[in-house]
């Protein structure tokens, strides 16, 4: 195994025309013998005749009449090329030295069969197969409600159900963190007693407790209790785009809860002596403090600001997209690690602590919402948020660099860890939560749109092809860490094998997985908490490739959550041991198993009009907020404030 990277230019088959030089000749042989043309035409003689004429034709043109005009290859090449190759054409011999010249290749024009190949997907699903897909959305519509029934049944209130003991459990601070994580994907799935049931319980009681209880953490209550009521509020009509919820509260009483909530979590920008905010929040009295060892998470600081973004926008106070944009105008300015940053900051300080650098837990969602926040605030044409887009595209480059590699004996790719940093040296280590990442690279190439259309308008560059591809691969790697393991179902943590690192009886149990030598699970990581950065990113993937395989792989998945997570009195549960049969069972199903396992499935299976990705930005939490010009420009649009 060498530590040589799966990614470079050379990997990628594309030639974006953006970058190439052509000659005139390139330009017409080439359209004619790469375009679908070649395929319908030069298979009959009256097209070739006519083919051939042209060429023949056009070089005739070329060769007597000389001109000063500059050369359609002059012309591409401005701005990308040489004076030399800028100079007018005058006479027959350069002429002629130009026809012959090797050019690069013309960005594909791909027939349908290389589409499908080449993992783009052109055609509509036929009749069979869509009511194949329907029908699994509607099994998992099944799932959440047999989910939110176990939670209503035995811990309503509470923030999270304990499915095998039958009553709730406050982890999350008391604010009945399952209730509003679970109101927008019951939005989408247009189950209204849900929506009537969560809603008239945030409207009885979420602005008693946020005004009585005492610690929160910033970065959990932001993502997922003021993302949910963010998300409530859109959905419901607040901005008046769409109302997916024909019962429960006013759009008005979820956006009052938000400001409320915000308002107090702001304690931990304002008591904070630098842009970094502390960690916890006592809601009761809006004052906050420090994590115990006085530290704030990397990705906890960084994972806010869509959420207070969207909320200036919407209530026209830009005080919340002031504090939560300092933290990335803080970060900018930092050192890093070919764009890695360390996963621990000081509140006290500003600057990074020690060296750990990695995308799982602490690390991932700075990375996330680099891309995230720059695409929810770019059409602001003064805003200058160009710099997430640039710490985004090196952090890439960065784990392309220095975190990925392939296994023994199938090359499998993943990204592992530098627990000393840049010095020390590479852990062959990936956090399930590591799986948001193929999402996020695929939604960063083509910025929401299908791969499709993003190559049709020319709009890859080189760098977005590599991020593709390593979304691809990396998406099934976290695939193979489900379908390895007895159950169907992936560890907390794996370890690949690499020609440094090998232990031998930890496999997943699924003796008839290829990949059973190339994923290597620890004693202690075997435990699966129904996370959904895996559906999360099949979600991304097929939304952008179209590339049915993610449907199915994500139906795999839900099968095996359907078999050994459900919990027959209501709920599911997380597990102790994902790779022994009948596995061991843990007691808590967590917020975000119906925040964002189930409505990513769900949106994974369903019409793909649903949330499009290039008109919604989800939180970290699956919280859809609109990207719309006008409510982001400063102070939010008058719209939003007419509806107050
Ligand atoms: C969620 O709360 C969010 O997705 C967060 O970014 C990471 N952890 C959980 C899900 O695993």
């Amino acid at each position: 195994m060498s530590k040589s990277l799966p990614y470079s230019v050379k990997d990628v088959h594309y030639d974006n025309a953006k970058f190439r030089h052509r000659s005139f000749f390139k330009v017409i042989t080439q359209t004619l013998f790469t375009s679908d043309m070649k395929r319908e035409c030069v298979s009959c003689s009256t097209g070739k005749f006519l083919g051939l004429f042209m060429i023949f034709g056009l070089a005739c043109l070329m060769l007597t009449h000389a001109s000063k005009t500059p050369s359609v290859t002059d012309g591409l090449s401005k701005g990308l090329g040489t004076n030399e190759e800028q100079k007018v054409v005058t006479d027959v011999g350069v002429r002629f030295k130009k026809l012959l010249r090797r050019a690069p290749r013309l960005p594909p024009r791909l027939s349908r069969n290389e589409k499908v190949s080449s993992g783009i997907f052109t055609g509509k699903p036929n009749e069979h197969d869509e009511e194949k897909w329907k029908a699994r959305q509607r099994n998992v519509k099944e799932a959440f409600t047999h989910a939110w029934s176990g939670y209503k049944k035995f811990a309503m209130g509470y923030d999270e159900l304990l499915p095998l003991s039958m009553q709730g459990f406050d982890g999350l601070g008391g604010l009945g963190a399952t209730v509003v994580d679970s109101l927008d994907t019951a939005m989408i799935m247009g189950l209204e007693e849900v929506v009537s049931e969560a809603g008239s319980w945030i409207e009885s009681n979420l602005l008693e407790r946020i005004s009585q209880k005492g610690d929160v953490n910033l970065f959990e209550t932001t993502i997922r209790v003021l993302g949910g009521l963010l998300s409530a509020y859109h959905l419901s009509g607040g901005d008046q785009d769409m109302n997916l919820a024909k019962t429960g509260p006013k759009p008005t009483i979820y956006l009052e809860i938000a400001k409320n909530l915000a308002d107090r979590l702001l304690s931990a920008f304002t008591s904070s002596p630098t842009p970094i905010p502390y960690s916890d929040v006592l809601l009761k009295n809006s004052s906050a403090h420090p994590a115990s060892n006085l530290l704030s998470s990397t990705s906890e600081v960084s994972t806010l600001q869509l959420e207070f973004n969207y909320l200036s926008a919407i209530s026209g106070d830009p005080k919340y997209k002031t504090e939560g944009m300092k933290v990335f105008a803080h970060f900018k300015t930092l050192p890093k690690v070919e764009g890695l940053v360390p996963i621990y900051v000081s509140p006290h300080s500003g600057e990074f602590i020690g060296q750990e650098i990695r995308l799982g837990s602490r690390g991932d969602s700075y990375y996330e919402y680099l891309i995230k926040v720059w695409l929810q605030l770019r059409s602001i044409q003064d805003g200058n948020f160009t710099y997430l887009y640039d710490m985004y595209e090196e952090a890439m480059r960065g784990v392309r660099h220095l975190l990925v590699q392939k296994t023994i004996p199938n090359e499998l790719v993943f990204v592992g860890e530098l627990p000393g940093g840049s010095k020390g040296s590479f852990s062959p280590k990936m956090d399930h939560l590591v799986c948001f990442l193929p999402g996020t690279l695929a939604l960063g190439a083509t910025k929401g749109i299908t791969k499709e259309k993003a190559m049709k308008d020319n709009l890859l560059t080189i760098e977005d092809f590599e991020n593709l591809k390593l979304a691809e691969d990396l998406a099934k790697t976290c695939f193979e860490m489900y379908s390895v393991t007895s159950t169907g179902l992936a560890p907390e943590i794996a370890y690949f094998h690499t020609k440094d690192f090998y232990e031998d009886g930890l496999g997943g149990g699924n003796q008839s997985s290829e990949y059973v030598n190339d994923i290597i699970i620890k004693l202690n990581d075997r435990h699966n908490l129904l996370r959904p950065e895996t559906v999360e990113s099949l979600f991304v993937l097929y939304r952008i490739t179209q590339d049915p395989k993610y449907r199915e792989w994500g139906w795999q998945i839900f099968q095996s959550f359907e078999k050994y997570t459900k919990v027959d009195s209501g709920g599911y549960t997380s597990l102790n041991d994902v790779t022994t049969l009948p596995p061991q069972r843990r007691d808590k199903m967590e917020t975000f198993f119906l925040g964002e396992t189930l409505k990513y499935l769900y949106l994974l299976f369903g019409d793909s009009s649903v949330i499009p990705l290039d008109k919604f930005v989800f939180n970290t939490e699956a919280h859809p907020f609109p990207i719309k010009d006008a409510i982001y420009l400063e102070g939010g649009s008058n719209m939003m404030k007419g509806t107050m």
